[in-house]
């Protein structure tokens, strides 16, 4: 026996295992499943377990009530050699149950046999009602100090660095639904302060569907599958979703950022995060100003294209959930910085006169300047999904001293339904003592008992003010930092169900989103509104619909009009005069490449130059995605699709650096894509691959033998269609390409 401490015995044994393992990690092929090289044979020698990959992260090791332990966060997942039932006592055999004889029946008495079964029978929870669909990651919050003059919050000082853990997600779809569908995207946040849990549970879109919580059941039932048939999974394009958004008009702004390409995004890293609502600093002085949250993406704001995402939801539905874990893995690491826009905290809560308790409004930045506050890194993928991404738990009123909410109606009705859906989803009320919904602050709350109670608290006295207990815990006060509720004027008001009129305006913004669109957006726009109204079977919704859009833009409702073959309305009002917000626009600027996937086409030969140009990509701080006639390895370059098993969505930009003939699998009965096109000189695939990435407007390269198939597939010399010299100089001006997204050029808009 080890006479060492249990804690201390776990810790040597992981970091040994951990060093063993480092060496057999292939590090260019992100999303290889395990931390070691698998033998073929089945492994016999007992040994403890393998740790986590190089990349992935858990919660901090805290106790349930927020202290440090000094374990090492590995000690939370199996320990030891043997296989044991859940008290941990050894066994033989799990593969066969204990039986009256070989072919008797199976005896009641087989404890293990029931243990396993009863545990399986209970792995699922209830999936999130909204938001089911999601992907997080572990990462690291610093802070500019920019922000300490208005807010008291400790880990808004300058250089504190904050461990964070942030879930992005869908809002419609079910836990299994694809990752690339029209959507909204959830973005938030769980700060790990020094001074309490801060959750900023934002969207990718700054508006909401609705001003007021109660509407909430209602939009939700409206945009989740019809209940009759439970179809479309995942999609607005239905006829309940139409008919809402055109009966309560205040959700026509939501909707066309839905629309647009903000319901489409290419990744997770690309995607701006808003908080929505107008939130309240405090700082030390007790002095306030309203502010709105906004998360900025170092890559940009970038999105898919319609097909793109049709294919991809189908090609591979864990799109976004893939791409934001291989570039962790890859070294890619997402960024954002956080800003805030920030407002006089006047009597009114407005600013340039929009309504700053309405969530269907903007500040637009030209107005309002975003001004960055800290910048946040998302480093580790999760051990255990289930363990960390699921059972994580959001909430607005997780906030700490110096942030505090206002009355935004929606916002106040999230206050009540964030813990209450907890409730059912982690069955009872300590969801907070699960190991990623931790504080990293001393927690002494006087809340006791109820289901699946982790703590053991001490004492008798769970209440104030006690004498049994020492009259602990003591109230804090500004010296020690308590969390301030702003003692905001309440108006003397009576009371009623009723908003204020200011809430009424449903049209100027989504006039002022569509004025800021450039042309292609527009079209996008456009092509968007016509595919899901296309969808709807009912002609009174989709003429409610049009009217909608008759108050919004003359161009806009004529182009959805045709494409739906009805009349164009006339506007039931005046259209409104609005300044265009250029920042709405995700086009027209250079953004860092970083992390993109670079598809390569290489044939069976020139394995140097493949490894060269590989490490040129991977220098860049991209991921190349080597795409061969077969499987295996090319020279010592690990192939990773096949033309067979490659399709072009995957990637941002294409390399073709060969010429490759029919590999032997290019038959029409074996690979449908084979039956491609009519020249069989060039392996099909690839030719579709080549029509594929263009028609997406992506960036593409060839040299050498390669040059010969971009004549072939009919693209050379178009916009965005490099023929370079060698593979070092193609992807340096692809890479060049890249920092626009794609090559718009390639494709004129059709509107102004
Ligand atoms: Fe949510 N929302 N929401 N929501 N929401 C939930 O909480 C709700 C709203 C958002 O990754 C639920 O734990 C109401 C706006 C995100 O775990 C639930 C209203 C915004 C996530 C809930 C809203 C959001 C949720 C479901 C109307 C953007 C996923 C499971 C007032 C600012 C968090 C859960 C995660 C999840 C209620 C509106 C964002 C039912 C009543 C506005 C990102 O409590």
């Amino acid at each position: 026996m080890d006479p060492r401490k249990p804690v201390e015995v776990v810790k040597d044994v992981v970091e040994a295992a951990a060093a063993k393992v480092t060496d057999a990690l292939s590090p260019d092929v992100p999303g290889a499943p395990g931390s070691g090289t698998p033998s073929l044979a089945e492994p016999t020698t007992p040994h403890d377990p393998l740790p986590p990959k190089k990349e992935q992260g858990t919660p901090e090791t805290r106790t349930p009530t927020g202290a440090e332990t000094g374990v090492p966060p590995t000690a939370k997942g199996q320990q030891g050699a043997y296989l044991t039932t859940a008290q941990g006592a050894r066994l033989r055999d799990t593969d066969h149950s204990l039986k009256a004889g070989a072919r008797g029946p199976v005896l009641l008495q087989d404890h293990h046999f029931r243990e396993k079964i009863m545990h399986f029978d209970h792995e699922r929870i209830p999936e999130r009602v909204v938001h089911a669909r999601g992907a997080g990651a572990h990462g690291v919050f610093t802070s500019y100090g920019t922000a300490e003059g208005l807010t008291r919050a400790g880990f808004l000082k300058k250089n504190v660095e904050t461990p964070v853990f942030v879930r992005f997600s869908t809002v419609l779809g079910s836990r299994g639904s694809a990752d690339t569908v029209r959507d909204t995207r959830g973005f938030a946040t769980k700060f790990y302060t020094e001074e309490g849990t801060f959750d900023l549970v934002g969207n990718n879109i700054p508006v909401f569907f609705i001003q007021d919580a109660i509407k909430f059941p209602d939009v939700i039932h409206a945009g989740k599958p019809h209940p009759d048939r439970e179809i479309p999974q995942a999609q607005s394009a239905h006829d309940t979703f139409w008919d809402f958004v055109s009966l309560h008009t205040e959700a026509q702004h939501h909707t066309i950022w839905n629309m647009s390409d903000r319901g489409i995004p290419r990744s997770y890293r690309t995607m701006e995060g808003f908080g929505v609502h107008t939130f309240r600093l405090v700082n030390d002085a007790g002095e306030t100003v309203l502010v709105k949250f906004h998360w900025k993406p170092k890559l940009g704001v970038h999105s898919l294209t319609w097909e793109e995402a049709q294919l991809l939801s189908g090609l591979d539905p864990d799109f976004h959930r893939r791409d934001l874990y291989d570039a962790i893995e890859s070294g890619a690491f997402p960024e954002w910085e956080l800003g805030l826009q920030v407002f006089p905290d006047t009597p009114e809560e407005t600013f340039a006169g929009v309504d700053l308790l309405d969530p269907t409004k903007i500040v637009p930045e030209e107005l309002a300047e975003v001004q960055p506050v800290g910048r946040l890194v998302l480093n580790r993928t999760p051990t255990n999904f289930f363990a960390e991404v699921e059972q994580v738990a959001f909430h607005l009123g997780h906030l700490p001293p110096g942030i505090d909410v206002t009355n935004d109606p929606l916002l106040q009705g999230r206050l009540f339904s964030y813990l209450d859906t907890q409730l059912t989803r982690l069955a009872g009320p300590n969801f907070h003592q699960i190991p990623v919904n931790r504080p990293h602050a001393p927690v002494n709350d006087m809340l006791r008992d109820g289901f699946h109670q982790q703590a053991v608290h001490a004492g008798v006295a769970p209440y104030r003010p006690n004498s049994l207990d020492g009259g602990n815990p003591f109230p804090a006060g500004d010296a020690e930092n308590a969390f301030v509720d702003v003692p905001v004027r309440v108006a003397e008001a009576p009371k009623i169900r009723q908003n204020p009129a200011s809430f009424d305006d449903h049209y100027s913004q989504v006039r002022l989103f569509w004025q800021s669109m450039t042309p292609v957006e527009k079209d996008h726009i456009i092509r968007a509104y016509t595919f899901e109204l296309g969808k709807v079977y009912e002609q009174a919704i989709k003429e409610r619909q049009l009217q909608c859009l008759a108050n919004v833009d003359p161009i806009l409702c004529a182009q959805v009009a045709t494409g739906l073959g009805l009349p164009v309305p006339e506007p039931t009002q005046p259209l409104a005069e609005v300044a265009a917000s250029p920042a709405l626009s995700q086009v027209g600027h250079v953004w860092p490449p970083d992390g993109r996937m670079i598809g390569i086409v290489v044939g069976d030969d020139d394995a140097d130059g493949v490894t060269a140009l590989r490490e040129a990509v991977f220098a860049a701080g991209m991921v190349p995605l080597i795409i061969a006639p077969h499987g295996g390895t090319i020279g010592t370059v690990t192939v990773q699709r096949t033309f067979a098993t490659a399709r072009s969505v995957e990637f941002d930009a294409l390399l073709v650096a060969a010429a490759p003939p029919p590999a032997p699998d290019a038959l029409p009965s074996r690979d449908d894509k084979a039956g491609a096109g009519t020249d069989r000189s060039v392996d099909p695939r690839v030719l579709m691959m080549i029509d594929e990435a263009w028609r997406h407007a992506k960036a593409i390269g060839a040299w050498g033998d390669g040059a010969a198939v971009l004549q072939r597939a009919g693209v050379a010399g178009t916009p965005g269609v490099v023929a370079g010299e060698s593979g070092a100089d193609t992807f340096a001006a692809v890479q060049e390409l890249l920092g626009s997204h794609r090559v718009w050029q390639r494709f004129p808009a059709s509107v102004a």
